[in-house]
């Protein structure tokens, strides 16, 4: 492999708590029940669709300035919780797997959904490991549409099948497959069957052996 391609959310950080939280509260102002259960089909997922399915969950439709202002609304509350984010909140694995590869000539990047990805890395110190970074700004078709790897694996100058990615959601899964790359799955049993490659946390993965 000549490249690996990392979700953000769930694979190097998990913050899909404090994106719970939010979503809650703002699925509670709406009126609408709203439990982990539910937040299951939100991972991996963009902030307009993420409120979309809140909204089909309730059955409810809103003006669009009440949509526009609930998106805000969600993003402060969460940005606010992860305000205290460093380096110690990074996933088992990671900081050893990224400098590894690093020193293997292994291309990093990162593929999220989330258009806080640049801030949240920069809060982890783990910025400078990219070489591309694909966020939640950079791309019009969110996962599972596979656009958000295939630009990462075009800004590194590579063809899929050289890139392995790493998600822990379905919908980031399902991405990887549709692009054409080897598909990891990290941290969640419920991808294990769809995923090329299944690994309970990244202490499991083995550089050597894909360098
Ligand atoms: P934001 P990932 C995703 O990140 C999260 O899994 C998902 O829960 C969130 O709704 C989405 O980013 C959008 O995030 O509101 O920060 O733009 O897993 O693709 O790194
Ligand atoms: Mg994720």
């Amino acid at each position: 492999m000549k490249a690996f391609l990392f979700d953000l959310d769930g694979v190097l950080v998990s913050t899909e708590h404090n994106h719970f939280l939010a979503w809650q509260r703002c699925a509670h102002s709406l009126g609408i029940d709203f439990t982990e259960k539910e937040n299951e089909l939100l991972k991996g997922v963009s902030r307009v669709d993420s409120l979309k399915k809140i909204l089909e969950l309730g059955a409810k439709t809103i003006p669009d300035a009440e949509f526009e202002a609930l998106l805000k609304s969600k993003n402060d509350f969460y940005l606010e919780s992860i305000q205290d984010l460093n380096q110690s909140n990074l996933l088992p694995g990671v900081l050893n797997l990224l400098q590894e590869a690093k020193e293997k000539g292994i291309h990093l990047g990162v593929g999220s959904s989330s258009k806080n990805a640049n801030f949240i890395l920069d809060k982890l110190s783990i910025s400078s490991y990219f070489e591309v970074v694909i966020d939640g700004n950079g791309v019009s078709d969110p996962k599972p549409h596979p656009e958000v790897f295939l630009n990462g694996a075009k800004a590194l100058g590579l063809d899929p099948a050289e890139c392995m990615v790493f998600e822990d959601a379905a919908s980031g899964i399902a991405a990887a497959k549709a692009g054409g790359f080897t598909a990891v799955g990290v941290g969640n049993p419920h991808i294990a069957d769809q995923a090329d490659i299944y690994l309970n946390d990244l202490t499991e993965f083995r550089v050597e052996q894909y360098a």
